[in-house]
């Protein structure tokens, strides 16, 4: 099917005839995006042209017409929800549907919506420029036209511009050459043909079984190996096509905000916690499902753990091995460096077994390098090779090449290109600052090409459309991110990326496959949910971190939306559909009874070289303490520990991944103690056993194994206070000497509210409502105000350790920990405050849980190293 005649030359909009030099909105690319943009934009009657290269509808679907080119997602999935009726009126084929079916679907709905009258076909944007004076872009088509518009929307596909071949002698060569990406429309018949290919991602891999069944003789040559699962085409899967017809709308809502954009269930097993066999079991029964998503989701940490991903990483590698019958060709086929996931995963038919053939053979271009391209082949290694046809198969410019080949000019003369030769500098994904009213669909900083893309393509279009109405609406001419907004992204995308295993890999996810652009994480990869989420909130309060003008107004609503670590937030998500009990509505029994619960189900923390539990005299009786010893040789610093838990529940092994994760890092024997809990042992029997436990273990030290003289004190929460207590104590008592204080979130002071009590109140597990609770069951209202208790409010805070103290963003603690930094420091102390920049008062602690709270822990280490150096 081709398009009708005649398309792209309506202007009639509402029944009124626009011009089609001036209209509303002009978009780029009619892909999947620009046609329901195009029907959201005439629904809304907005004046629009709609610019598209190729003669024809489908985007990345009419480019890529190599053999073997098919979709990844099931056609459950990736498919338009925007319209029910289409459900009724296609039927796929297949599970994977293949590049002419998904273009033939493109033509359909392109024909039901009458959405070619709206496309200027085989119309190229070459420049762009915005107009500060008349708030309106001008756009320069390859035509000759010029159009200018109020808004302006890049919907030009992420894998769209084909990566310059960077081999020498791509030019000589005089037989037929051909790129995955740039397809003949007739196809190719390569019988009888010796033919070359050239690369090993997605695209080589759907086609090289398919040209090997013509060649006559082919040559892959593979810069790197790849992951790929078998697709198992055929019917959509069952299960799937099950829930859809049962609740379609619930389907597709979970869907939206699910991490991928398909409905998937989330794993909950780590890749370690399980035995390697039983491990292999469960990718076993995900690779069968022939899913993409799948085998990455089986466990919950193989996006973020090298260990856990090399259980998956070498589960793939079994399974090539079973497949290709020469070993060596299996090894090189195997993937050894980069972790399972960070480059694209692929999916294939009979991929693996084509190396099987006897016409078909694999070069390894790291032992044997392609020295040039001849007029008549390959040159590579000592080996000089003819061919009929080279494909390259080599990949693209990803996500960025499409929208900075248009010289896009915005405010100042500034142009994209330029502005982004550090980083796509972008909000959201979707506007950069200095390019006012100018969009991008499933852009960089967006979860694009990590996601379904028809699910991120429906959000942004939707986002995009809204966002403009709500503007005509509201009389608004101009949207502008600010700059605070733009940059609190790149972090809120910086902490996503850094707790992935992504930016191990050189991949065209980080820029890496394109000589000279900037190596960053170009997909956002906190998830389609939460991206959804944010991306709502900014609307719903008011447009957060844009500027909008027009009519006279302006509004400026700054702000970052995002600051909490992502996966701090997702443990929170996690619990707030636990639907617990607020600990404070506890009986302190059955409050350390549930403390103890959650503490089992956490991670250990790595192993130390020895664990000794003992007991040592407390100031009123026998305190148990639990002792952790280095693998190294000894004799080593101590430092003794005092655990959180409000001084009502916790216990010398509460802390205990802490303590194992502090003790081999900063390689120091660590002394956790217990001391008195409230309410049956007030103020000050804590902080009485805090000083006790401190003389106990100076005075031991030897025996203990530790350095005589090389002694600190570290605490947690409330255990920070004893900590902070303890050193005055020490002072006062002219012993014994400190090297050094670690307080983490500590309590400093009990006796009035400073603002973050206030501003994080709720929703970060220490809610106020439970300090207020500590504090009741510790100390009277009177005792407060003694340093014993506060330690904030010492009289002199002179000649006390040098201090290391963490305090955490969204703890209601913050402020009072900060205060004693600065106070400290004021007193002459020398003090080291980190402050943790997205976290929560417990997070930190949560070692093996929250890769986010590594970098802290490695500061905190390197600080009692410190003390002892
Ligand atoms: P990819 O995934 O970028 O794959 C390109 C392949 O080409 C990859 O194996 C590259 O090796 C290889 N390549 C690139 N340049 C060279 C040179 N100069 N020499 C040898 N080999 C080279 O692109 P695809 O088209 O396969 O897939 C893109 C996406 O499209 C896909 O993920 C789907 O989302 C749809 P490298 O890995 O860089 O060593």
């Amino acid at each position: 099917m081709r398009r009708p005649v005649g398309a792209g030359r309506s202007g009639k909009i509402m029944g009124k005839i626009m011009s089609r030099s001036d209209v509303d909105v002009v978009v780029v690319g009619a892909g999947f995006a620009g046609m329901y943009l195009l029907k959201r934009l005439r629904d809304a009657g907005f004046s629009h042209r709609v610019l598209e290269a190729g003669d024809d509808v489908g985007g990345t679907w009419y480019w890529n017409r190599y053999p073997g080119a098919r979709c990844d997602i099931s056609t459950t999935d990736y498919q338009f929800t925007w319209d029910p009726e289409l459900h009724e009126q296609w039927t796929w084929s297949e599970k994977h549907a293949a590049q002419p079916e998904i273009l033939r679907y493109a033509q359909f709905v392109a024909k039901k919506h009458d959405l070619y009258s709206g496309i200027d076909f085989e119309v190229r944007v070459d420049r762009a420029e915005w107009n500060d004076a008349t708030h309106k872009w001008s756009i320069h088509t390859s035509t000759g036209e010029t159009i200018t518009c109020r808004h302006y929307v890049m919907a030009t596909g992420c894998l769209s511009v084909p990566k310059e071949p960077d081999i020498n002698g791509t030019d000589r060569f005089r037989g037929d050459v051909y790129v995955t990406g740039r397809w003949p429309h007739e196809g190719v018949d390569f019988t009888g043909k010796k033919v070359a290919v050239i690369g090993t991602g997605s695209s080589a891999i759907q086609s090289i079984p398919l040209i090997a069944e013509q060649a006559s003789e082919l040559v892959v040559f593979q810069r790197t190996p790849n992951y790929s699962i078998p697709a198992f085409n055929g019917p959509a899967p069952q299960y799937r096509v099950e829930r859809l017809k049962a609740d379609r709308a619930a389907y597709e809502a979970e869907a939206r905000l699910s991490p991928t954009g398909v409905p998937i269930t989330m794993p909950t097993v780590s890749a370690l916690s399980v035995p390697r066999e039983t491990a292999f079991e469960m990718l076993e029964v995900a690779w069968k499902k022939g899913e993409l998503l799948e085998p990455g989701l089986v466990f919950m940490d193989a996006g973020t753990n090298r260990a856990a991903n090399d259980v998956v990483a070498e589960f793939m590698r079994t399974k090539i091995r079973e497949v290709v019958k020469d070993p060596v060709t299996a090894e090189i086929l195997s993937p050894r460096k980069h972790p399972y996931g960070t480059k694209r995963p692929c999916m294939d038919t009979n991929y693996f077994q084509t190396y099987n053939l006897p016409h078909v053979r694999l070069v390894d271009l790291n032992s044997s390098p392609i020295r040039t391209i001849t007029e008549s082949g390959i040159e590579f290694g000592d080996e000089s090779h003819d061919f009929d046809a080279i494909v390259y198969a080599t990949g693209f410019d990803a996500m960025t090449g499409a929208i900075v080949s248009v010289d896009i000019t915005g405010k100042d003369g500034v142009t994209l290109k330029k502005k982004w030769e550090h980083g796509p500098h972008n909000y959201l994904g979707l506007t950069t600052v200095g390019f006012p009213n100018l969009y991008m669909i499933t852009g960089p900083g967006s979860p694009s090409v990590l996601s379904n893309m028809m699910v991120s393509i429906e959000q942004h279009v939707d986002w995009i459309t809204d966002t403009i109405i709500d503007m005509r609406d509201k009389g608004f001419e101009t949207i502008e991110p600010t700059p605070a907004a733009e940059e609190s992204w790149r972090v809120h995308c910086t902490d996503c990326a850094d707790i992935t295993l992504f930016q191990e890999t050189d991949s065209w996810y980080m820029g890496a496959n394109v000589p000279g652009k900037p190596r960053v994480l170009f997909p956002y990869i906190g998830g389609v949910g939460r991206y959804r989420r944010i991306c709502d909130e900014v609307r719903t309060r008011d447009y957060l971190g844009f500027v909008l003008e027009g009519s006279g107004k302006r509004q400026v609503n700054d702000g970052p939306i995002r600051e909490i670590q992502p996966d701090v937030e997702m443990v929170l998500d996690m619990m707030a559909t636990l639907g617990l009990p607020p600990i404070e509505s506890m009986s302190p029994t059955d409050a350390r009874a549930f403390s103890e619960a959650s503490s089992a189900m956490r991670p250990t923390g790595p192993n130390v070289g020895e664990i000794v539990d003992g007991v040592l005299p407390g100031a009123g009786g026998d305190l148990n303490y639990r002792l952790y010893r280095p693998a190294t040789t000894g004799p080593h610093p101590v430092v003794v520990y005092y655990h959180g838990g409000g001084w009502v529940f916790g216990s010398h092994v509460s802390d205990d991944p802490l303590c194992r994760a502090m003790c081999s890092m900063a390689d120091v024997i660590i002394i956790s103690v217990d001391y008195r809990h409230a309410p049956e042992d007030r103020f000050p029997a804590a902080a009485d056993d805090g000083f006790a436990a401190l003389k106990w273990v100076a005075d031991n030290i030897e025996s203990l194994g530790g350095v005589p003289g090389q002694i600190a004190v570290a605490g947690w929460s409330a255990g920070g206070n004893i900590a902070a207590v303890t050193a005055q104590t020490a002072r006062d008592a002219g012993g014994p000497a400190l090297r050094g204080q670690l307080l983490l979130t500590p309590v400093t002071d009990g006796s009035r509210q400073h603002p973050s009590h206030q501003q994080n109140a709720s929703g970060y597990i220490l809610t106020k409502s439970l300090m207020e609770w500590f504090w009741n069951h510790y100390a009277d209202p009177s005792d407060r105000t003694n340093p014993k208790a506060s330690p904030l409010l010492a009289k002199d805070l002179g000649n006390l350790p040098p201090a290391m103290i963490v305090t955490c963003q969204y703890d209601p603690l913050r402020d009072e920990g900060d205060a004693y930094a600065d106070a400290l420091r004021a007193a002459g102390v020398p003090v080291q405050h980190l402050k943790a920049r997205g976290h929560i008062h417990t997070s930190i602690t949560m070692v093996d849980a929250l890769p986010s709270g590594v970098g802290p822990r490695q500061k905190m280490a390197a600080a009692l190293k410190g003390f002892f150096a």
